[in-house]
C-alpha cells in the first residue's frame, strides 16, 4: 500500500481548455486506477495552503493565483509505483521539456500553466490525498 498511490489535478488551464477528459484516458490507459475524483475550485486560501511548500519561491504568488483561477479535477490514483510512473506520464515541469507524447508536452502551455499535478513522493502522494478527500470518498 505504501507506493501504489499518487495524487493529481488537472489544473485550471486544461479544463478550460476542455481537455479534462483526454487526460483521464491518457491516465486510464496507462493503468492507473482512480480511487478518488472531484471537481472543484479552489479557494485563493486553499491553494496557498496546498502549494505551502514552495512559499518562499519567487512563483509562489502567481502560483496560488493560477490554482484558484478556475475549477480543476482532484483525483487519488492507484497503480503499483504510482508516484514515479506518473511522473513519467506528465512529464517535465516545464513543457518545453518535457518527453513527446507526455501529457504535458501535449496539454500544457507554460511552466506556470502546465495542465497538470503530480506529487512528488509517497509520502506527499498521501498527505496531499488527504488535504483533498476524507477517508471515506476513496475506494481502493
Ligand atoms: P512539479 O509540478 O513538476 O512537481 P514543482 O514542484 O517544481 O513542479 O512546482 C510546482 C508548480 O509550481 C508547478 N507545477 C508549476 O505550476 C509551478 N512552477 C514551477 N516553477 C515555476 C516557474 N519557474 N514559474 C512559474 N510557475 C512555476
Amino acid at each position: 500500500m505504501a507506493n501504489n498511490i499518487t495524487f493529481t489535478m488537472i489544473k485550471p488551464d486544461a479544463v478550460k481548455a476542455g481537455n479534462i477528459g483526454n487526460i483521464l484516458a491518457m491516465i486510464n490507459n496507462a493503468g492507473f486506477k482512480i480511487v478518488a475524483m472531484k471537481f472543484t475550485k479552489l479557494s485563493a486560501e486553499k491553494a496557498g495552503e496546498f502549494y505551502e511548500v514552495h512559499k518562499e519561491r519567487p512563483f509562489y504568488g502567481e502560483l496560488v493565483e493560477f490554482m484558484s483561477s478556475g475549477p480543476i479535477v482532484a483525483a487519488v490514483l492507484q497503480k503499483d509505483n504510482a508516484v514515479e510512473d506518473f511522473r513519467k506520464l506528465i512529464g517535465a515541469t516545464n513543457p518545453a521539456e518535457a518527453a513527446e507524447g507526455t501529457i504535458r508536452a501535449l496539454y500544457a502551455s507554460s511552466i506556470g500553466e502546465n495542465a497538470v499535478h503530480g506529487a512528488d513522493s509517497n509520502e506527499n502522494a498521501k498527505r496531499e490525498a488527504s488535504f483533498h478527500f476524507a477517508g471515506t470518498e476513496m475506494f481502493s
